[in-house]
């Protein structure tokens, strides 16, 4: 090698790809459709704004005492966390300027907001989202997450309501953010699952998988036993054969931190119908759905008893599903039981 040739090693990278951000991930997506005319990105972006901020308030929230309750329940009848609305408030800044978001529809919201009512007309997109999922586990510095779901705004409906309500395969893309042991991105925008992680140094979501798929099995199941007498027969006849066939238990108590595992572990999510909440507890339109739609894109299953989650026809904004969701064959093990 002559003296002004550089040994490329001396200088690689520890990682032999490219460096990819999130941002750059986005244009890429749109240069692909040569109609685009980057709305669609431009909401990517503000939800990629929205997690840094709220990473950024979750990892000092003790230390600017914004932890706990703020003395009231959201429209869930669950306690509201202060970080619940700051969270939802975050979201609703970063999103409410974006030219061609319609609607959004929030967990903290009773109703779905009109952000744009001149684009309600031509408009493009309705966003929804769960601000901050699993924020109980805040206080003890658990995992918890954002979740999003992107819809065509349908400017024929004659209602907000009818052009929220759609069924989870018409999302257009869909994604979490869960603020754990590092701030991780999760997104699907129909041809595939991209993970990226927030480098802290930077400030930039840097990609670290792309295509990712979910292993076919896994033998770990996630379901809160404590809900296990009031479980139909069939799932508690499941949970006899998994711990007679050497399964593991693992439950973060939020949905991301669950789904994420089984996501890159393999495994079954399980939310059945329960005597507390007969009808599921987890929220279709912006917990169900979108999950859905990244497990399915990775090569998972996701069910509502014997049905499709992704083909149940929405009649509320917060209407509420069982789940049973992960590795195709641990979701087949869990139906051959019901
Ligand atoms: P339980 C969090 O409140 C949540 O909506 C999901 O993130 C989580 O999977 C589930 O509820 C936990 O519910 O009844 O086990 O506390």
């Amino acid at each position: 090698m002559s003296p002004h040739e550089l040994d490329v090693d001396q200088f690689a990278l520890t990682r032999r790809d490219n460096l990819t951000t999130l941002q750059s991930h986005i244009l890429a997506g749109q240069a692909k459709h040569p109609d685009a005319t980057g709305t669609f990105s431009w909401i990517l972006s503000a939800i990629s704004l929205s997690a840094k901020v709220i990473s950024a308030k979750i990892r000092r929230a003790r230390i600017d005492d914004v932890l706990g309750g703020i003395g009231n329940t959201n429209v869930q009848g669950e306690k509201q966390q202060k970080l619940d609305v700051i969270a939802n408030e975050t979201l609703m800044r970063c999103l409410g300027n974006r030219e061609g978001v319609a609607i959004v529809a929030s967990e903290e919201n009773e109703e779905p907001l009109i952000i744009q009512r001149q684009s309600t007309r031509d408009g493009r997109y309705v966003v929804l989202f769960d601000p901050l999922d699993g924020s109980s586990n805040l206080d003890t510095c658990g995992g918890v997450g954002t979740i999003f779901s992107i819809l065509r705004h349908d400017s024929l409906a004659d209602t907000v309501e009818e052009s929220v309500l759609q069924k989870g395969t018409r999302q257009l893309a869909a994604g979490y953010v869960l603020y754990g042991s590092s701030t991780v991105l999760v997104l699907t925008a129909g041809a595939g699952v991209s993970m990226f992680v927030l480098d802290p140094l930077i400030g930039a979501f840097l990609r670290v998988a792309d295509d990712l798929k979910i292993p076919k099995s896994g033998k770990t199941y996630s379901t809160n036993e404590g809900n296990r007498r009031s479980f139909d027969p069939g799932y508690q006849r499941y949970l006899d054969w998994a711990q007679e066939n050497g399964y593991s238990s693992r439950y973060a108590g939020a949905m991301v931190g669950d789904v994420h595992r089984l996501l890159l572990q393999g495994g079954v999510f399980l939310y059945p119908p329960t005597k507390k909440s007969p009808e599921g507890k987890l929220r279709l339109m912006y917990e169900a759905n979108p999950m859905s739609m990244i497990v399915e894109q990775a090569g998972g299953k996701a069910c509502a008893g014997k049905q499709r989650i992704l083909e149940i026809q929405p009649k509320a904004l917060h209407q509420r599903t069982s789940v049973v969701l992960g590795s195709p064959d641990e979701v087949a093990h869990v139906l051959e039981h019901l």
